[in-house]
C-alpha cells in the first residue's frame, strides 16, 4: 500500500502522579467518598503505583499517555502567607498545633486529580489555532485553591512553545468565578483534528440567585466562569454549549459533572438526571455538531441509580478511542463489584454503539477520596506537530514507567495517617522526591522551594 503523509491527531491523557502526602483528611464537603473515608490510613506508595499502572496500560494499548507532576506539600509558602513564622520546621509545628484544619489542607495531595488542573481547548476550536490552557482556580475548597499557580507553571514547562500553545492566568480567585477545569468540560467532535462542540457544565449562576441551585452541597462551577474560559480560549458561539447540572444530583454527591457524564468524539454517555433542560440541550448539541449523528447514551435511573453512579463512578470513566477506531471504557473496579453497574456495562458493549470494551483498573486509593479514572487525567487533543512540541520527558514509555516506579519506591511511604502529616520529616522527603522528579520530567524549577 502506498504511504502518504497526513496530519495525525491524538487525544493525549496526562495523568496526575500521586504526591508523597496522599492522605484522607476528609476535606471535601459535597464529595461523598472524601467525607466517608475521613481519617482512614492511606498508602501514598500504592496510590502512586495504581496511577502508574493505569498510565502504563494505556500506553501499552497504543495510546499516547503523559504524566503531570504533583505539587509541593505541605505548602509552606501558604502557611507563611497565613502568618506562621520561623524556619520551615517552626512554621510546620506552629500550624499543625495551632490550626490543625489549615495544616491538613496544606498537606493535601489533591493536585493528582488533573481533570481539575485546567480547561484545555484544542487548536481546531480556537480563533488563533493554538491550544489554549487555563488553570482552574478551584475556589470552592481551600485545599484545592492552592493549586492554580503551580499547575500553571507545570503546564507551561510541559507545553513550552508559544507557536502552538497559549497559557492563560486562572480566573479571579472568587466564588463568582469558581472554575473546576476539565471536570466540567466535554468536547465532542467527529475527529480530534476537526472543530468540535465544547460543552461547559456549571452548577449555578453567580450573578442571579433567582436561578435554580443546589441547597445542600456547593455548586463549585459557575456559568460566568465557564463563559470567561470560552472567551479566553477564543471559542465561537456556534461551537459552544452551556448546560446547567441538575442541582438535585449535586445534592446527592455529584460535585463535578464528570461524576455523572463523559463524552468522547461522537458519544455522550450520561445519566438521565445529570442535566437541567436535557432535551433542548441535546438538540442544541446535535445542531451545533452538524450532520453526523451523535450517540447519546442515556442511562436511566431504573438501570443505574444516582447513588450507584456516585458510589461506583460509572461515569467517571475514561471513554477512549483506541488505535483501531473503536471505543473502550476505562473503569474503576468498583464498577465491576456492583452487580447493577457491572450488568449495565456488560450489556452496553453488546449494543450498537462505538463502545466495544471495558477495562477495569484498581485505583482505590484515589477513589476513596472521590477521584476515579477520569479525575486522574487531563485530556489534550493534539496534532503531530503540537505533540512534537510537547516536552518529551513527560510522555509515558516503558523506561519512564520503570524510572517512576523506582522513584516511588525510593521516596514514598507505605502508610500515612492524618497524624503522620505532623512529622517534620515528611516535608524533607517530599522535597527530595519532587526535586528528583523535576529532573526526570525535565520541568526546571516549578516548585516554590526550588525558587527560594
Ligand atoms: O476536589 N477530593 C477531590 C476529588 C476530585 C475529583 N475530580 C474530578 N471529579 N474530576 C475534590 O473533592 C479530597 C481530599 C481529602 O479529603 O483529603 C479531595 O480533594
Amino acid at each position: 500500500m502506498e504511504e502518504f503523509v497526513s496530519t495525525q491527531h491524538f487525544e493525549v491523557n496526562f495523568d496526575g502522579l500521586v504526591g508523597p502526602t496522599h492522605n484522607y483528611a476528609g476535606l471535601s464537603f459535597g464529595n461523598v467518598a472524601s467525607l466517608s473515608n475521613a481519617k482512614a490510613v492511606s498508602s501514598p506508595r500504592s496510590a502512586a503505583k495504581q496511577g502508574l499502572q493505569k498510565m502504563k496500560a494505556l500506553h501499552d494499548m497504543g495510546m499516547v499517555q503523559g504524566v503531570l507532576a504533583p505539587h509541593e506539600r505541605p505548602d509552606i509558602a501558604t502557611l507563611r502567607r497565613l502568618g506562621f513564622t520561623g524556619n520551615d520546621g517552626e512554621v510546620l509545628y506552629k500550624a499543625a498545633t495551632q490550626a490543625p484544619e489549615i495544616y491538613q489542607a496544606v498537606c493535601s495531595a489533591s493536585s493528582m486529580w488533573t481533570a481539575n488542573a485546567a480547561t484545555v481547548s484544542p487548536g481546531a476550536d480556537t480563533a488563533n489555532g493554538k491550544v489554549h490552557f487555563t488553570p482552574a482556580n478551584l475556589t470552592n475548597k481551600f485545599h484545592r485553591s492552592l493549586e492554580p499557580m503551580t499547575s500553571g507553571r507545570i503546564l507551561q514547562a510541559m507545553f513550552n512553545n508559544s507557536r502552538y500553545f497559549e497559557h492563560h492566568l486562572h480566573l479571579p480567585d472568587n466564588e463568582h468565578f469558581g472554575d473546576e477545569g476539565a471536570a466540567n468540560h466535554t468536547r465532542l467532535c467527529s475527529n480530534y483534528g476537526h472543530a468540535g462542540v465544547e460543552i461547559f457544565t456549571f452548577g449555578r449562576y453567580a450573578f442571579d440567585s433567582s436561578k435554580p441551585a443546589p441547597t445542600k452541597f456547593p455548586a463549585r462551577q459557575t456559568f460566568e466562569a465557564s463563559q470567561a474560559i470560552a472567551r479566553l480560549h477564543g471559542l465561537s458561539d456556534e461551537n459552544t454549549v452551556y448546560i446547567q447540572q441538575n442541582p438535585d444530583v449535586i445534592d446527592q454527591g455529584v460535585f463535578h459533572n464528570d461524576v455523572i457524564a463523559v463524552g468522547n468524539q461522537n458519544v455522550l454517555f450520561y445519566h438521565e438526571q445529570a442535566f437541567l433542560d436535557t432535551e433542548a440541550k441535546l438538540r442544541e448539541i446535535q445542531q451545533k455538531f452538524g450532520d453526523q449523528a451523535l450517540h447519546f447514551i442515556e442511562v436511566k435511573t431504573n438501570e443505574v441509580s444516582v447513588a450507584d453512579a456516585v458510589q461506583t463512578y460509572l461515569f467517571n470513566t475514561q471513554l477512549l478511542t483506541m488505535p483501531d477506531g473503536t471505543m473502550a471504557i476505562i473503569a474503576p473496579t468498583e464498577c465491576q463489584d456492583n452487580p447493577r453497574v457491572a450488568a449495565y456495562l456488560e450489556d452496553l458493549v453488546k449494543r450498537d454503539t462505538p463502545i466495544q470494551r471495558v477495562h477495569f483498573f484498581d485505583v482505590k486509593q484515589s477513589m476513596r477520596n472521590g477521584g476515579g479514572p477520569a479525575c486522574l487525567r487531563l485530556r489534550v487533543a493534539l496534532n503531530d506537530d503540537e505533540l512534537a512540541a510537547v516536552n518529551p520527558a513527560v510522555i509515558m514509555s516503558d523506561s519512564l514507567f520503570e524510572r517512576l516506579n523506582q522513584w516511588v519506591d525510593k521516596h514514598y511511604r507505605d502508610e500515612l495517617s492524618v497524624a503522620d502529616l505532623r512529622d517534620p520529616q515528611l516535608l524533607n522527603e517530599s522535597r527530595a522526591a519532587l526535586d528528583e522528579l523535576t529532573q526526570i520530567l525535565k520541568l526546571g524549577s516549578v516548585y516554590p522551594f526550588q525558587q527560594a
